[in-house]
């Protein structure tokens, strides 16, 4: 922060991210101006407690806010491209994110992940590996423990997970990390980049200065332009890799492997579906970055449950499974669980789906929805979506859609809510259309 001291900060957003980067700003003594274009931003009380002398606007940033400031802090959630912005861009102002000052200020070894989908999932699972390993390992990031308050702990962390979205990453140039993963790339977030392509190098902004690079092998596509030097990139599959990670054997009978040598029997993990078992070495090569020996991050690995609303079994009635998987929030998280799900389908697979697609062209789900038998869909861009399966409702609530569900399956079937959209059209967030999807489907069956 020692850069920051005497000059004129200008932050942009109080939500999680704003109010951590005041309280860094605090810590260090630095007294910013500070903007949100929302009437009643979440952090406004905190923010005047901290700093009862700056200056807090509620309303739009103009152009002369962003070019009287010699550096501005950007919430992940405000766009570059906001007029304001993006001028400031252009004049030479800089522009950071939150993962910038933790740049700079970070002295344990850190090691970060990113992607479309799987990102939380892998990041608790490092985090949850690192347990009992003599390290205090701590996770922080887009998973909601904004980074820099991390700075703070005490007693300090030997190590830190990231998660970054693609929002963090097109803020940061300086994050140095013993290694750095991206799961995969789908379409996602189109309302705020130009194309995939403008998406995807926002991601590869994470192995700008990592010293490890994981990779997907089943997604070459996703992998970054830059030259690849062998030496640091390690990959995952789903096939054995001869140096890599991957995995042996076939129907019950796999396992994980490191250079074809077994780390983890996979009958005995609780974490289900087969992007689950990418998902761990991911992990296995991150929480190996952290200093975690294979043997230790394995058993803890066996101990995983996983995250609510993603492909959690909320109630089983009556011979029909109820699946919440409320955090498919794009089309290659909905696709991972339909068809993660359909090989253990015994009857018909009834999803329900919709939501604010973000701009995203549901032409591209038409492959995995030939593994659904009924769709039923809901909210902003449900009827579009209802147009690309040939058993399709479009219904006008969650609780309708969960009653026609209900009311159709039988013994054997499975009801996954899997909405290949965003939430905020129809609900307060994932977890809250996660949570009305358990008390409709509970209530249905007289359970409270
Ligand atoms: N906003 C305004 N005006 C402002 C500032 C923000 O309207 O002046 C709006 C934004 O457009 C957005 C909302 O307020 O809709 C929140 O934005 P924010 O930047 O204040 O968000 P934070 O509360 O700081 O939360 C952010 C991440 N959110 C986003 O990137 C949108 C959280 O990830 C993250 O947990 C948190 O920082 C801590 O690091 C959430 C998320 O949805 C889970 N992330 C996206 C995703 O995973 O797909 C990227
Ligand atoms: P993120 O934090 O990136 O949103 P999560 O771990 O919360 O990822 O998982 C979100 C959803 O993505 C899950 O509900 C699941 O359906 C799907 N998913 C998880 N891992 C993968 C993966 N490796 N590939 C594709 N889809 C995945």
């Amino acid at each position: 922060a020692a850069e920051l001291f005497g000059k004129q900060v200008l932050v942009l957003g109080l939500g999680k991210t704003g109010l951590s980067v005041l309280r860094y700003l605090h810590r260090n003594n630095v007294t910013p101006q500070i903007i949100d274009s929302r009437e009643h931003p979440p952090g406004l009380a905190d923010a005047q407690e901290l700093f009862p002398q700056a200056q807090i606007d509620c309303r739009e940033a103009t152009v002369e806010d962003t070019l009287a400031a010699d550096v501005i802090i950007l919430s992940p959630g405000i766009d570059r491209r906001t007029t304001a912005v993006a001028l400031a861009i252009d004049a030479g102002v800089p522009v950071l994110g939150d993962i910038e000052l933790f740049a700079a200020a970070v002295t344990c070894p850190v090691v970060a992940v990113t992607g479309s989908n799987g990102k939380s999932t892998v990041t608790r699972l490092v985090e949850h590996m690192g347990k009992n390993s003599g390290k205090r390992i701590v996770a922080a990031g887009n998973i909601g423990e904004p980074a820099l308050d991390v700075l703070a702990f005490e007693p300090p962390a030997d190590g830190i997970i990231l998660e970054l979205s693609s929002f963090q990453l097109e803020s940061t140039s300086h994050l140095k990390l013993a290694c750095a993963a991206l799961l995969n790339i789908s379409a996602d977030h189109l309302d705020r980049y130009q194309d995939e392509r403008e998406y995807a190098s926002a991601k590869h902004r994470i192995f700008a200065n990592a010293k490890q690079w994981v990779l997907n092998r089943e997604e070459q596509q996703s992998w970054p332009q830059l030259p690849v030097n062998e030496k640091r990139v390690i990959t995952f599959g789903k096939d054995a890799h001869p140096r890599h990670y991957g995995v042996a054997g076939s129907g019950s009978e796999k396992a994980i492997t490191l250079a074809e040598q077994p780390l983890i029997d996979v009958r005995k993990l609780l974490l289900q579906g087969e992007h689950n078992l990418l998902n761990i070495q991911a992990a296995f090569a991150l929480a190996n970055g952290l200093g975690i020996d294979s043997k230790h991050a394995a058993r803890q690995a066996l101990s995983f449950v996983g995250l609510p609303h993603r492909c959690q079994l909320v109630g089983e009635y009556k011979g029909i499974r109820f699946i919440n998987d409320s955090k498919a929030t794009n089309i290659g998280a909905a696709e991972a669980a339909i068809r993660g799900l359909r090989p253990l389908t015994e009857g018909r697979l009834i999803v329900i789906a919709g939501g604010d697609a973000k701009g995203a062209d549901f032409r591209l789900m038409q492959s995995a929805l030939e593994y659904v038998d009924v769709l039923i869909t809901l909210g902003k861009d449900g009827e579009r979506l209802a147009e690309q399966h040939h058993h399709a409702t479009y219904v006008e609530s969650l609780a309708v859609a969960v009653q026609q569900a209900a009311d159709m399956a039988h013994q054997g079937d499975v009801v996954l809510l899997a909405p290949a959209c965003a939430s905020y059209d129809m609900f307060n967030g994932f977890e809250d259309r996660g949570e009305q999807f358990k008390k409709l489907v509970e209530a249905y069956y007289g359970k409270n």
